[in-house]
């Protein structure tokens, strides 16, 4: 209450509030406020990255403007949230999309030029905000831009890493790693809350006591403490005045000293011990699909966790509603397992600290949570050891035990008799150790579990999650297929192709409303229609090639067919297969006649994405795709006819180069193991065409643009069991044309062969090809021939792609989150004006 201006002063106030900038000069005059001021540099010391902060710092004025605004509604209405609970924020660069959603990067452009500078080369200097993995960690910087954008009231909360993804280096063909120390310079993006520091504990013990009513309670208590600061990432929307926030923690020494230590004299030792505690929130864990039981990363799980629910929990309690109305209120979504300790956290805050009964709060925990699945690959599923949980968080372990009981309670009585199936089901998997099985957790503390994709959401009703079908009503599973922000993706990353297509149809307004794209379906046979696309294409290209030539020397020709499969590196996204049909295409290169090679397709393929530090198999095909460049691009035989480049460091603003540049792109994941993919959406908005497998969305993006826009090749899912268990007891030969490659590999053309012996051996030589590689080789080649065919007739080529981005409307994330906020979160937009 002291904080609050009183009502006679408020005009005062309102006299001198922060104006925004409405013109060049009125940007001019900030920007030079904040480089004398807020940088302390003059004209005398101002270079390009001091111009870059000072507009960032225009920038970030007229964000806080409207941010403040928005959540001053929210505060006053106080209508329903949703809280994204997410361990990765992939975001990229800020100022851009700022400059975009304000409607201000005309006039900031001519800002900056009036003082020497270009806008380009101030939006160069920004580093990355590379706060996730790959696509759960971009998929969640997409939805809190859809939820901005849609004036949905919603915040992210996250972590806030000092070392992001890590940046790659290739040296001698090997992925090295660098850590990303995103941090150096001020971040004008991001606003220190230090007032609203959280205590969070760990370690400790339980202990049991009885009240003056004889009702019997446990407290976790004597645990250290460890303190987390948020900092607020203002989320602009576009064509909304709407600005949401990210809040991500930062984790701090506690308050409080070790003083028996002080006095003994041990100071240096308890300030070390206490330097111990920003060691949380210190680095991403650099692994995707893949599951790592460190103790590190449970900590920081439930540091976020627990940070993020107290926040939730103390907003909620200043509303003064009873708690029964809480998720009337608040809904929260867990992205993956990752944040599933905050059922078991927001079970305890309502039993332990609330006084609430079992039975009331855990109506309460259910109706609040909804979990989202992204994999149905075993190694991914994350199974924290019993003990590790015990040790770490006491009173949490005693609670997943109770919640357990009950839940087989409930099971036993439904199906009496079946204890296979309560073995199946529980959360404590009786292993040596034993293990609490995040997934089921998350399924039994949610109301919706959802799937990312339709083939996806099948397959975890028909295989990892079955038993849970049977045990809940079917409608608790649902699907909400992926989607990507154009406001990004399209506008941002492809400002021509934008430009053309608003021209088109008279406007931006698709920008808000994806489906209007569906306008441009009548320009598919229009002649001279193609040749703006294709011109645009081509600009594209050119801009890709420079960036190719600044980073590895190479240079190619932007009238070949550009080929891309940027995305982690996995053995079963299969880039392997990808390099593979790239070599069998050399050969049949250097078999040819001059005259037949004429008739090659020109073609460029290009490589990019990281391996997880300790996976061998995927850095050992990074060697290869950089041993097969070194070879092929070096071939005075081959010149032009085909080119390999492997582009380091592939992350977001890269991307935004990369992807309007394809002709073409691979998503050719063993069918039934990517559950959606989000760059293959990226792809075809910008006017390039999939070759795929019959995997994840992009069955939906078939569906969407039609069958003959794309180029899809492989098995099945519903074939890939049947063909393993052949690898297994059968005797399966190598497909021939495969098999090709591998003598080659064999014979040292790409270096020691030793070098790729474990990769060949997983595929051939009795291994169990367990991605289908040789499987799927024929059909792949022949899907690349189809290409190489359909890209000879242009025009052709161009009907395909504007028909595809025509019928792209689907895949906006503003379509995907208006799904959830009916279907799961029960949330309205609050609308803009008082
Ligand atoms: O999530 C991806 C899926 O592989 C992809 O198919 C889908 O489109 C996307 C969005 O739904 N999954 C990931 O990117 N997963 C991770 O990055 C990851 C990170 C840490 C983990 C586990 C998975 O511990």
């Amino acid at each position: 209450i002291d904080a609050v201006i009183p009502l006679e002063h408020r005009n005062l106030w309102k006299k001198y509030a922060i104006g925004e900038f409405q013109t060049k000069e009125e940007f001019q005059g900030e920007f030079v406020r904040h480089v004398e001021t807020t940088l302390a540099r003059s004209l005398y010391n101002c270079d390009e990255l001091a111009a870059y902060q000072a507009a960032s710092q225009a920038i970030r004025d007229r964000l806080i403007v409207a941010w403040n605004k928005t959540q001053q509604k929210h505060t006053l209405r106080d209508p329903k949230r949703i809280y994204y609970l997410s361990l990765e924020f992939l975001m990229g660069r800020a100022m851009d999309n700022a400059m975009l959603n304000l409607n201000v990067k005309q006039l900031t452009g001519d800002g900056v030029s009036g003082f020497g500078f270009r806008l380009e080369d101030l939006i160069e200097k920004e580093p990355d905000a590379a706060l996730g993995n790959g696509g759960l960690g971009r998929l969640a910087a997409c939805f809190i831009d859809s939820l901005s954008t849609l004036n949905y009231p919603g915040w992210g909360y996250g972590l806030r890493y000092q070392y992001g993804i890590f940046k790659q280096k290739i040296i001698d063909g090997y992925q090295v790693e660098q850590p990303d120390y995103w941090l150096t310079f001020d971040n004008a993006w991001e606003i220190p809350r230090t007032e609203i520091a959280i205590d969070v504990m760990f370690y400790g013990y339980t202990r049991k006591f009885t009240d003056d009513e004889g009702k019997v309670h446990r407290i976790w208590e004597g645990g250290d403490l460890v303190q987390a600061v948020p900092y607020d990432f203002p989320v602009p929307g576009y064509g909304t005045e709407n600005v949401n926030n990210l809040r991500l923690w930062s984790s701090k020494p506690n308050r409080e000293f070790d003083f028996a230590k002080f006095n003994e004299g041990a100071y240096d030792q308890s300030v070390a011990e206490q330097q111990q505690a920003e060691t949380i929130s210190a680095v991403l864990y650099p692994n995707d699909n893949f599951y790592l039981g460190k103790e590190l990363r449970l900590k920081q799980q439930y540091f976020w966790v627990a940070a993020s629910l107290s926040d939730i929990v103390r907003r909620f309690k200043k509303s003064r509603r009873p708690w029964i109305e809480f998720s009337d209120q608040i809904a929260i979504q867990l992205n993956d397992t990752h944040p599933t300790l905050a059922v078991v956290e927001l079970q305890r805050i309502l039993v332990d600290r609330e006084g609430l009964d079992w039975d009331e709060a855990w109506e309460i925990v259910t109706s609040t949570f909804g979990y989202t699945n992204h994999t149905v690959l075993p190694e991914a599923l994350e199974k924290w050891q019993v003990d590790l949980i015990g040790n770490l968080l006491p009173r949490h372990l005693e609670i997943i035990y109770d919640i357990n009981l009950y839940f087989l309670q409930d099971v036993e009585k439904r199906f009496p008799g079946d204890h296979d199936l309560l073995s199946r089901v529980s959360i404590i998997e009786e292993s040596n150790p034993r293990q609490v099985r995040m997934a089921y957790l998350a399924i039994i503390g949610s109301h919706k579990v959802n799937g990312v994709a339709e083939l996806h959401s099948e397959l975890i009703k028909t295989t990892i999650f079955k038993d849970f079908v049977k045990i809940y009503n079917e409608d608790k599973f649902t699907n909400v297929t992926n989607g990507i922000t154009p406001r990004r993706w399209l506008h941002q990353a492809n400002p021509k192709l934008s430009k053309l297509i608003a021209e088109k149809l008279g406007g931006y307004d698709f920008l808000n409303n994806l489906g209007l794209l569906k306008g441009l379906e009548k320009y598919a046979n229009d002649k001279t229609f193609h040749k703006e696309w294709l011109e645009i294409k081509r600009a594209n290209k050119a801009r890709l090639a420079a960036l190719i030539k600044s980073q590895s020397g190479v240079e190619v020709d932007t009238n070949a067919l550009f080929d891309i499969q940027v995305k982690r590196i996995h053995e079963y996204k299969r880039q392997q297969m990808n390099i593979f049909s790239v070599i069998y295409r050399y050969l049949q290169l250097k078999a040819a006649s001059p005259e037949e090679r004429k008739k090659f397709q020109k073609r460029v393929s290009i490589f990019g994405g990281k391996s997880a530090p300790g996976y061998y198999m995927a850095k050992t095909i990074i060697k290869l795709i950089n041993a097969v460049g070194a070879v092929v691009n070096n071939d005075a035989e081959i010149g032009d006819l085909l080119k390999v480049v492997f582009i380091e460091d592939y992350n977001v603003s890269k991307a935004e180069i990369i992807t309007p540049a394809s002709d073409i792109s691979h998503h050719i994941s063993t069918a039934g193991t990517e559950a959606s993919g989000t760059s293959n959406m990226k792809f075809v908005l910008n006017g390039g065409l999939i070759i795929g497998t019959v995997d994840g969305a992009n069955i939906e993006i078939t569906r969407e643009i039609g069958e003959n826009n794309i180029f899809l090749f492989g098995h099945l899912a519903e074939d890939v069991e049947d063909l393993r268990h052949s690898h297994r007891f059968g005797h399966t030969e190598l497909n021939p044309d495969l098999q090709k490659v591998f003598d080659v590999i064999e014979s040292g053309l790409f270096g020691d062969a030793n070098i790729y012996s474990n990769l060949l051996n997983s595929i051939g030589n009795h291994g169990s090809d367990y991605y289908l590689v040789s499987d799927d080789f024929a059909s792949f080649l022949n899907a690349q021939q189809q290409v190489d065919k359909a890209y000879a007739d242009q025009d052709a080529w161009a009907q395909k792609s504007i028909t595809a981005v025509a019928n792209m409307g689907f895949f906006s994330s503003d379509r995907a989150i208006n799904e959830y906020a009916e279907n799961i979160w029960q949330i309205e937009p609050v609308p803009l004006d008082n």
